[in-house]
């Protein structure tokens, strides 16, 4: 019998997802897919939807999932964890969503160190809107609410999500990676296998910050887009470990 060497995550269904040709939003729901399984959570999952184009999330995602209101995942999957603290819970919100109106219950959700992982999809714009500035817009980005880019003096400096929370007590593990290649996109699946790892050994909140594209709102081609954020997404957005609190690494394996 041929071996098998690729195939669909178990964790995904068969929809086809609604994303723009060349958005990353779908590698990213793919790898979550694959972590899970990785770690051998297939039944005992539970996801938070955002609002912005992810919202159908629960589509694209064979578990339990929920959607919540514009930034308030965060809080929905407090809820959803402490009712039900053996279950992985997964929250999935872009950077409208988490850095701009539900910039309160992500830090709150952090500092309590409520135990769940958070993928924060960081494309620097609002896109499912149409391309508004988001607080995570990189200097001198062009966005239909900052047409000759953005200007620190008149529309304030980016915020970088990993750096800020970093600094709490509460959290366990935060990373930032990027999907903009095939090393990359690797990196990726590993820190959402050690974020849900955390959560599984009780470690308390962790947060996977994953640069990501819109080829629509940036007005590139998908190539270009991932070209953008190699170039210059990573310089402003530092990928590395902000923190990490440590696993069992022999219950871990
Ligand atoms: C309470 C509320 N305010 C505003 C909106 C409008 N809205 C929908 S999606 C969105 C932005 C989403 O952007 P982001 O979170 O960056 O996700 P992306 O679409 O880029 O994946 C906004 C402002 C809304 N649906 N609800
Ligand atoms: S608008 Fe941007 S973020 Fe939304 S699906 Fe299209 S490419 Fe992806």
């Amino acid at each position: 019998m041929d071996k098998i060497v690729f195939s669909k995550p178990a964790l995904l269904t068969d929809t086809p997802m609604h994303y723009c040709p060349g958005c990353t939003h779908g590698i990213v729901h793919r790898l979550i897919a694959e972590a899970l399984g990785e770690i051998g959570e297939f039944d005992n999952v539970i996801g938070i939807a955002p609002v912005g184009c992810a919202v159908f999330a629960y589509n694209y995602f064979k578990c339990d999932m929920f959607q919540a209101a514009h930034g308030r995942a965060p809080s929905v999957a407090t809820g959803v964890k402490r009712a039900r603290p053996d279950s992985t819970v997964f929250v999935y919100q872009g950077d409208g969503d988490l850095a701009s109106i539900g910039m309160a219950e992500i830090v709150h959700a952090a500092t309590r160190g409520e135990n769940m992982t958070v993928i924060f999809i960081n494309n620097g714009i609002y896109g499912m809107t149409g391309g508004q500035m988001a607080p995570t817009t990189l200097e001198g980005q062009k966005t239909t609410t900052s047409q000759f880019g953005r200007n620190p003096l008149e529309h304030g400096n980016p915020i970088k999500i990993c750096e800020m929370l970093s600094t709490l007590t509460g959290p366990a593990y935060i990373a930032r990676t990027s999907v903009h290649d095939v090393k990359n996109v690797r990196a990726t699946r590993d820190a959402l296998v050690r974020g849900f790892k955390m959560q599984k050994q009780k470690r308390g909140f962790s947060l996977i910050e994953i640069l990501s594209t819109c080829p629509t709102n940036f007005h590139m081609t998908p190539i270009a887009a991932l070209e953008y954020v190699k170039t210059t997404g990573v310089k402003a957005y530092p990928l590395g470990v902000y923190k990490d609190v440590g696993l069992n690494e022999e219950e871990a394996k």
